[in-house]
């Protein structure tokens, strides 16, 4: 049908056909959907949570409404210390000095030229399952595991702007900085720079949003969130870390030992089940398909375990396809619900051979001590307990 077609077509349409705003489908213009809206009965929206300092902010991903492994743009967790600054991308430029062979600066139209390649990365913030070190845990898994999502990032690789710019031979370390209020600063080693890190201008197929970092943002795979630094500016050429309070003050880790941590870039092997996970009921016994997140800072996913017994027996679960590389990757498995009470766990191990902890392993090895951001880098088993009436409640 050609557009006249079509549009007469519409015009010929029943007036009982609504729009999903419940408006008169002939009153819509056709720019009312340039950009696309969700059904109006699909609400699932990120959680603010209130005990964070004003003018700073997180907001958690809804991981247990998602399906595969891309977070929605709109639903991607956010976390920054100094708010999110409205930037004019055609003025906004990253400087590269330091230790370079000549000073070079980038607009984003510059970036847009060069080289481009797409990744599919999760981000994890270093504190994301913290509380339930504590023994605190969150009741969903958005309060729980919320802080980390996956999305494709396309931009230029780091490495083409250091070996435009030449590194001068001593230097070590990249030093990134963001253009918001706080002046956001991380201490990269020259290696993992020159290796896959990604300055990134879009996110799932269009610009950054706001809120990740536009229009442009480091991408650091499987490192801890905050080495992501978004709204880019500066990257300094060095011999040593700049020792930042970001990497310094903040993001070490607090030893049994009372000494600090420091550097802990690479986010550990983790996963999540998310249906059934806290806060929901199970509609009754019978066929139920567990779905979970797993991830590793350290490569892919090899495997994950999961147990309806609470750990005293385990099966494989299926690795649903693509599994790629520090990316979010989905696990299913088919479980027959008899109705009773159930502890459901999931544990998964990475292509290094690394397996998520119970627990008391954790504390074992990191105690008790948690630094002036919370416990950082917690990845231990997470148990959600099934009632026997269906409901699923956080243990
Ligand atoms: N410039 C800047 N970059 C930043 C931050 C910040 O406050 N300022 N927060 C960091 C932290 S702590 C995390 S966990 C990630 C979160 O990325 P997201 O908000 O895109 O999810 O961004 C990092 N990059
Ligand atoms: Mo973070």
């Amino acid at each position: 049908m050609n557009r006249r077609g079509l549009l007469a077509g519409i015009l010929a349409a029943p007036a009982s056909v609504t729009s999903a705003h419940g408006q008169d489908e002939r009153a819509l213009g056709e720019g009312r959907r340039a950009y696309g809206e969700r059904a109006v009965a699909v609400r699932s929206q990120r959680y603010f949570a209130s005990s964070i300092t004003p003018g700073t902010g997180a907001s958690r991903t809804p991981l247990q409404d998602t399906h595969g492994i891309i977070t929605p743009s709109a639903l991607h967790f956010e976390r920054h210390h100094s708010g999110v600054p409205d930037i004019d991308a055609d003025r906004h430029a990253i400087m590269i000095h330091g230790l370079t062979h000549r000073a070079l600066s980038f607009s984003v139209a510059d970036l847009r030229r060069l080289p481009s390649v797409s990744r599919i990365h999760f981000i994890e913030c270093a504190g994301n399952s913290g509380r339930e070190h504590k023994g605190n845990p969150g009741e969903t898994a958005q309060k729980s595991h919320g802080l980390v999502s996956c999305s494709e990032w396309t931009g230029v690789l780091l490495s083409t702007l250091l070996t435009e710019a030449g590194v001068h031979s001593e230097a070590r370390w990249v030093v990134a900085e963001g253009a918001d209020a706080g002046r956001h600063s991380r201490s990269i080693p020259l290696e993992k720079a020159m290796t896959d890190v990604l300055v990134a201008y879009a996110q799932n197929g269009e610009p950054i949003r706001p809120e990740q970092g536009y229009p442009v943002r480091l991408v650091v795979p499987g490192w801890e969130g905050n080495v992501n630094v978004k709204w880019l500016q500066r990257l300094q050429l060095a011999t040593t870390p700049a020792m930042s309070r970001d990497e310094a003050a903040s993001y070490t880790d607090l030893m049994p030992d009372g000494r600090a941590r420091q550097f802990s870039f690479e986010m550990d092997v983790k996963s999540v089940i998310l249906r059934p996970s806290g806060g929901q009921r199970l509609s009754g016994p019978g066929f139920h398909e567990i779905s979970g997140l797993a991830w590793s800072g350290r490569g892919k996913v090899a495997k994950v375990e999961v147990s309806a017994d609470g750990g005293l027996s385990w099966r494989l679960a299926t690795l649903q396809q693509p599994v790629l590389d520090r990316s979010l990757t989905r696990f299913t498995a088919p479980w027959q619900w008899d109705g009773g009470g159930a502890h459901l766990l999931s544990r998964a191990t990475d292509e290094t051979g690394d397996r998520q902890p119970a627990r008391d392993e954790v504390i074992a090895v990191r105690g008790m001590n948690e630094g002036p951001d919370g416990f950082n880098h917690y990845n231990g088993i997470k148990a959600w307990h099934v009632l026997p009436g269906g409901e699923v409640s956080h243990v």
